[in-house]
């Protein structure tokens, strides 16, 4: 071991703080690298986690298959692992082996925190000082301090008091803790004291166990390494590395393609047996495609778990106090348990329910609740952590121009990548905020953010770069990106300490990134590739910045361009025109069913050349309402009612109006003006009808995607120039207004994110003569625009349509015409339209439905009661 009192080196390349999985990695590749470094280590010994955390029953929760260092296949061969689910001893005893074996102790400084490190612009360096009075100088500071290492100070009234022994599942003894006849209490129910419980009920004479939120837990089956993992790592040690690093939560396993919404009861209990059986966390976090983002989906596992619990805990009572309900399963961390639930149905185990008897204060002998007063002779704290910050803010880190990082990060934590923080040059954090650490498997998250920060440095230096920091930009873009990702789950429902809820006064901000390992990965590879892109590098001669947000489009927008791409659908234009048809259809109806409305009902009206089918969604509120004319896109070739009935029944739930979906003559066979035509009169009809069919008088405003967007427009500026009918609004989503097809978006999106420039080229082959696409009824973006009615007009960010749609707001309000504009972020010209699939543009619609409000009255109130 380095020897506490010879001095360290002044001047490192790098300090490294902590000496578990990943501050031991990080050393060997420092030293790989020949890049002097020393690591600071509070621990007396190698271990991090596995050094603190040594309560009885303490193991991994992801299968030592792969919780386990992948860099050397020659540590696999020498390592055999006894169980599926490694002890704390056996993974500590590891981290030993691997430190040994290449001799990683005589870099690392034990007992010995990191008191402050400050930036020092003028010699490019960190200040350094620890607890021990080192003062030294590094290049780079890489904070391997893990996400749950800093206890949390249990916040309960009287906790000094108590005379008898305290423990921390946190800061366990080394000695062994004898709990033979004695009485114990544990406060605390996540995974430390699900752990804990049933081997501290073995032997105690009384166990209480003091629970403030019940947790989901599903059995481990712990035994040998499992059997299928060990022969598929045995049969191709490379390729089954590679799927888990390439998978989404650094483990592999069978993703399924099953919803738990749409799936038979049958179906969904054979998934949730098969993930029991599993004895995994991935297995029981995938039981359906859905359950992350979808509440029903997600009630179906929670609801089987509950129904687990109540079959194995005999008292009633207590079994329903164990069962989780305020919080969607998976998004508190899920635990995997021996026997955990069966404990509570021994004689001496007993579970207080701190929701119906809080705790009122810990006292000299035990714990009073507000119903009881209990003795004890130990009091096991499981009380958690600070995760994920804590260990980082609490540490006096200051960068550029004094800053601190707390100070930086008060309203929580910024990063790029969970890499890098701007104004904090040269300064690395493993697995830190904003990277998917916690939600992974830890090992191959830590390995590759170790290789990713050692490429780094080895880039850094061979190109002579004395500096490396996040632009803003980047890390804005970076910190949208993992909220986005978030956004889209039900994770921020919960009071989890992946939200920071744990810990009274933290910020409440979702902190790992969810978007899983193997996007994340890619992710990484693309800023290096891109040339460390949203990064600032400098040096004494050369400096290098091309800055960039590395993620823009909405996540699940993303994976469905990635599943188009996947699927290989043809080109819409090298189709016929009936198989174009046939395609729209049938993508539209693979989309989950549509959300419920009061009433959906089909009817004719009379167009100029036959009857005109349309489609009426009545909002379940009390009528009448405001009454909104809808068409369809599918650029005047291509969509009917069913194809846009999803996003119809959505505006009529979101904005509270009566919705009528007309069908209108579609090109080549009734080329414009026919379809302007048709729009044109089935306002007329519905104005003159509106009532009748339930809306509210003078109310009647216009809408349509795309195509239908247009023929929208256009109808507004023909009612405006025959006075009538008269059309309280028009909201245009994603509209084409411009027969030009040169405005920038047609090339910088011209393919890739779905409607393309081609498909364009095709639309309006079939739609109008060249001769006639100057016509303002083709191109309403060349009409005259004073005396329009009000406007909600929205673009997406990756739409060719994009500038059009911008030019059309703009226009709108030079003429003098009330207009809001919504920008899509992040969408494509379909997303915002793909309800149910592309979750993330659920809060764009609720942004329209409210801008509307602008011009659509709020329903009547219902009617009152007669008074009797
Ligand atoms: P967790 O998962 O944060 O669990 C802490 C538990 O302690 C949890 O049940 C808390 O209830 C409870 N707690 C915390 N403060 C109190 C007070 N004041 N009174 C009563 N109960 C309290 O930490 P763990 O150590 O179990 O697990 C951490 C991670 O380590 C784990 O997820 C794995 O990734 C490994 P609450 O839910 O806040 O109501």
């Amino acid at each position: 071991m380095t020897g506490r009192d010879s001095p360290l080196q002044d001047d490192l390349h790098a300090v490294v703080v902590g000496a578990g999985f990943s501050g031991l990695y990080m050393l060997l590749r420092l030293r790989q690298l020949s890049l002097p470094a020393v690591a600071l280590e509070e621990a007396a010994d190698v271990g991090g986690t596995w050094y603190w955390n040594r309560y009885p029953g303490a193991r991994c929760d992801i299968p030592t298959t792969d919780y386990t260092y992948s860099f050397d296949p020659e540590i696999e061969e020498a390592w055999s692992w006894s169980e599926k689910y490694a002890t704390q001893p056996e993974i500590l005893a590891y981290l030993g082996f691997v430190a040994d074996r290449y001799d990683l102790r005589r870099d690392i400084r034990f007992s010995t925190c990191l008191v402050s490190a400050a930036w020092d612009d003028t010699d490019a360096r960190w200040q350094v000082r620890t607890d021990r009075g080192d003062e030294l100088r590094c290049h780079h500071l890489v904070m391997a301090s893990g996400c749950l290492s800093l206890p949390k100070t249990p916040d309960i009234e009287g906790t000094g008091r108590f005379r008898g022994r305290v423990h921390f599942t946190s800061r366990w003894p080394h000695e062994e803790v004898d709990f033979a006849g004695r009485r114990v209490a544990v406060v605390g129910t996540g995974s430390s004291g699900i752990q804990v419980v049933p081997p501290i009920a073995e032997q105690a004479s009384q166990l209480v166990v003091f629970q403030r939120t019940p947790n989901f837990s599903v059995p481990a089956h712990n035994g040998p390494p499992p059997e299928k993992r060990v022969q598929a790592l045995h049969a191709d040690r490379q390729a089954y590395r590679h799927a888990a690093r390439w998978s989404r939560g650094g483990i592999s396993y069978e993703m399924t393609d099953v919803s738990g919404v749409t799936a038979t009861e049958d179906v969904r209990r054979q998934r949730f047996e098969q993930a029991i059986e599993a004895g995994e966390l991935f297995s029981i976090l995938g039981v359906f495609n859905d359950q992350v983002f979808n509440a029903v989906s997600n009630e179906h596992v929670s609801e089987m778990i509950r129904e687990r619990i109540r079959r194995i805990v005999r008292d009633p009572e207590t079994a329903e106090a164990l069962c989780p309900k305020d919080y969607p399963f998976g998004t508190k961390r899920p635990c995997l348990d021996t026997d955990y639930f069966e404990t509570f149905n021994l004689p001496h185990v007993r579970l207080i329910d701190l929701r119906k008897q809080p705790i009122v204060s810990v006292t000299e002998e035990g714990i009073d609740t507000t119903d009881e007063s209990f003795v004890f002779d130990d009091i096991v704290y499981a009380t958690g952590f600070d995760a994920m910050t804590g260990p980082l803010v609490n540490v006096d880190i200051t960068g550029r121009h004094g800053i601190t990082l707390k100070q930086k990060w008060a309203h929580g934590p910024s990063t790029y990548l969970g890499l890098a923080t701007s104004g904090f040059p040269n300064f690395f954090t493993i697995t830190g905020p904003g990277s998917p650490s916690v939600l992974s498997n830890m090992a191959v998250s830590i390995e590759q953010h170790v290789e990713w920060v050692a490429d780094c440095l080895d880039f850094m230096r061979r190109k002579g770069f004395d500096t490396l920091e996040p632009t803003d930009t980047a890390e804005a873009g970076w910190n949208q990106h993992v909220l986005d990702c978030a956004s889209i789950t039900l994770h921020p429902q919960a009071d989890s300490w992946y939200m920071g809820a744990n810990v009274p006064g933290k910020p409440r901000v979702f902190l790992p990134y969810i978007g899983g390992v193997d996007a994340y990965r890619t992710a990484c590879q693309e800023v290096v590739e891109k040339g460390y892109l949203g990064f600032q590098l400098s040096g004494p001669s050369a400096q290098q910045c091309n800055d960039g947000v590395v993620r823009r489009l909405q996540p699940d927008v993303s994976i469905l361009l990635q599943m188009v791409e996947a699927l290989g659908v043809p080109p819409i234009e090298s189709l016929s025109v009936d198989d174009a048809r046939a395609l729209w259809r049938a993508s539209a109806a693979m989309r989950p069913p549509p959300p419920e409305v009061g009433e959906v009902a089909d009817g004719t009206l009379p167009g100029p050349a036959g009857d005109l089918a349309y489609r009426l969604y009545r909002p379940a509120t009390a009528g009448p309402h405001p009454l909104m004319v809808y068409f369809h896109g599918g650029g005047w070739v291509l969509g009917d009612l069913d194809t846009d009935d999803a996003l119809c029944r959505d505006l009529a739930r979101r904005a509270d109006v009566l919705v009528v979906s007309v069908g209108y003559r579609h090109a080549p066979e009734a080329r414009f003006p026919a379809p302007v035509e048709d729009a044109l009169a089935a306002v007329r009809w519905i104005s003159a009808n509106g009532v009748a069919l339930g809306g509210m008088p003078e109310t009647l405003a216009v809408a349509g995607w795309s195509a239908g967007a247009n023929l929208a427009a256009v109808v507004c500026q023909i009612a405006r120039d025959d006075g009538a009918p008269h059309i309280a609004g028009q909201l245009l989503l994603h509209p084409v207004t411009d027969s030009d097809l040169s405005r920038p978006s047609y090339r910088e999106f011209a393919d890739g994110y779905m409607l393309t420039t081609a498909m364009m080229d095709w639309f309006w082959e079939h739609y109008a003569d060249p001769s006639r696409r100057a016509d303002p009824r083709v191109a309403p973006l060349r009409g005259r625009l004073q005396g329009l009615p009000p406007a909600v007009v929205v673009t997406g960010e990756f739409d060719p349509l994009r500038d059009e749609g911008l030019a059309y707001a703009q226009a709108l309000a030079a003429a003098g015409v009330p207009v809001e504009h919504i920008c899509a972020r992040g969408h494509v010209h379909t997303s915002i339209t793909m309800v149910d699939v592309v979750l993330s543009g659920a809060p764009v619609r609720a942004q329209i439905a409210e801008r509307i409000r602008h011009f659509m009255p709020a329903t009547a109130p219902a009617p009152a009661p007669a008074a009797l």
